[in-house]
C-alpha cells in the first residue's frame, strides 16, 4: 500500500516570464497543490498515490506524464470522458517575488470530482491521507469527495491531514468557513498559515491561542501554524514547539507550502518528533522559496543537507 494517498486537482501550468499582456513566451509544466506535496514526497523516497479527474486531452496526459516520471503512483487517476477539459493556470512574476495567478479551471474535468473517484484509492495499509481545502471550493461533488475520503480514512485508522489552503480566488472567506468547519471532525493534523485560522473556527475574531486551543478540544491531534519566513509552530496537548524559517534568497514562493508538508509528512512517517518534523518542513520549503517551479526544486532524500553547505560551495 502507498504510505500517502493524496488527491485534487491538477492543471497544466503556463508560466511566464513578465507581463502576460505583453506576450512572449511561455514555459508548460503542471501544478496542483496535492501533486505538489505527492512528488515531494516521492522525492523523499516516500510510497505516494495521486487521484484525481482530468481530461482525456493532452495537458492530462501531461500530467500523468510528469506525475509518473517524479515516481508518483497515477493508478487511480481518473480520465473524465464527458469532454471536461484538464484545467489551466497561468503566473507571472509580477513584482520580485509577487506572482499574480490567473485560473482557467471553472466546469474542468478535476472540479468533477466525486466521492467515487477517490474512495477506491484510499487501499488498507495506507498511513496517511493528505487533502487541501482548494478541492473542497471545486465544487459540491469535490467537497462530497473530501468529506467521504476524510471519513473513511478516519474510520480506518489513517491520519488524516488537512491544509487549508485558501485560494480567494475559488471562494470567499465566509464561504470556506461555512464548508470547512464541518470538515474538521475527522482531521488529525491540520496545517494552516497564519491569516488561514480564522478559517476554520467558529469565532473569526480569536486568537491564534484560542483558535487552537479551540481546535485541539474538538478533537485535532495537532495544529501546525506556518507563518513563512518567521517559520513554523507546532501545536499539541504537550504544548507549542516553535520553530525558524531557513534563511534563503526567495526566488519564487509559490509551492512554498506544498513543500513545508510535504517534508512534514515525510517525517512523521519516518516516526520523528515534533522538532525533527518541523525542521525537515522549513528545509523542504527553503528549497521551493529558493528556486523556481512549484515542485521542481524539491530535494532528494540525500540533497536535503544541502542548506548545510556554505554558500557559494561546488559539489563535485
Ligand atoms: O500551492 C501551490 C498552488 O497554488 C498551485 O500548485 C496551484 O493547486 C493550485 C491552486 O489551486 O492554486
Amino acid at each position: 500500500p502507498p504510505d500517502v494517498v493524496t488527491f485534487g486537482e491538477t492543471m497544466a501550468a503556463l508560466r511566464a516570464q513578465g507581463a502576460l499582456r505583453l506576450g512572449g513566451s511561455l514555459g508548460l509544466s503542471v501544478a496542483g497543490a496535492e501533486s505538489n506535496v505527492a512528488i515531494g514526497l516521492a522525492r523523499l523516497g516516500h510510497r505516494v498515490r495521486w487521484a484525481g479527474r482530468l481530461g482525456a486531452d493532452e495537458l492530462g496526459a501531461l500530467v500523468l506524464r510528469t506525475l509518473r516520471a517524479e515516481g508518483v503512483d497515477t493508478g487511480h487517476a481518473v480520465t473524465d470522458d464527458s469532454g471536461r477539459p484538464t484545467g489551466l493556470l497561468l503566473t507571472e512574476p509580477r513584482l520580485g517575488t509577487l506572482t499574480r495567478v490567473s485560473y482557467y479551471r471553472a466546469g474542468s474535468a478535476g472540479s468533477a470530482l466525486s466521492p467515487a473517484d477517490v474512495l477506491p484509492a484510499l487501499a488498507a495499509g495506507t498511513r496517511v491521507l493528505h487533502l487541501t481545502g482548494i478541492t473542497p471550493a471545486l465544487g459540491p461533488s469535490a467537497a462530497e469527495a473530501v468529506l467521504a475520503a476524510a471519513t473513511t480514512a478516519r474510520e480506518a485508522g489513517i491520519t488524516v491531514c488537512l491544509d487549508v489552503n485558501h485560494r480567494s480566488r475559488l471562494w470567499s472567506a465566509d464561504r470556506a468557513r461555512t464548508v470547512l468547519i464541518p470538515m474538521l471532525a475527522p482531521v488529525d493534523l491540520l496545517i494552516a498559515s497564519e491569516d488561514e485560522l480564522p478559517l476554520v473556527q467558529e469565532s473569526p475574531d480569536a486568537d491564534e491561542p484560542e483558535a487552537v486551543a479551540g481546535l485541539l478540544a474538538a478533537g485535532v491531534g495537532e495544529v501546525v501554524v506556518k507563518r513563512g519566513a518567521r517559520g513554523a509552530t507546532s501545536h499539541t496537548a504537550d504544548g507549542a514547539i516553535d520553530r525558524a524559517a531557513r534563511k534563503v534568497d526567495a526566488v519564487d514562493l509559490v509551492g512554498a507550502g506544498d513543500a513545508f508538508v510535504a517534508g512534514y509528512l515525510s517525517a512523521l512517517l519516518d516516526g520523528a518528533d515534533v522538532p525533527a518534523r518541523l525542521d525537515r518542513a522549513v528545509t523542504t520549503a527553503a528549497f521551493a522559496v529558493a528556486t523556481r517551479g512549484d515542485w521542481e526544486g524539491l530535494p532528494t532524500r540525500d540533497e536535503l543537507g544541502l542548506f548545510d553547505q556554505p554558500d557559494g560551495t561546488t559539489i563535485r
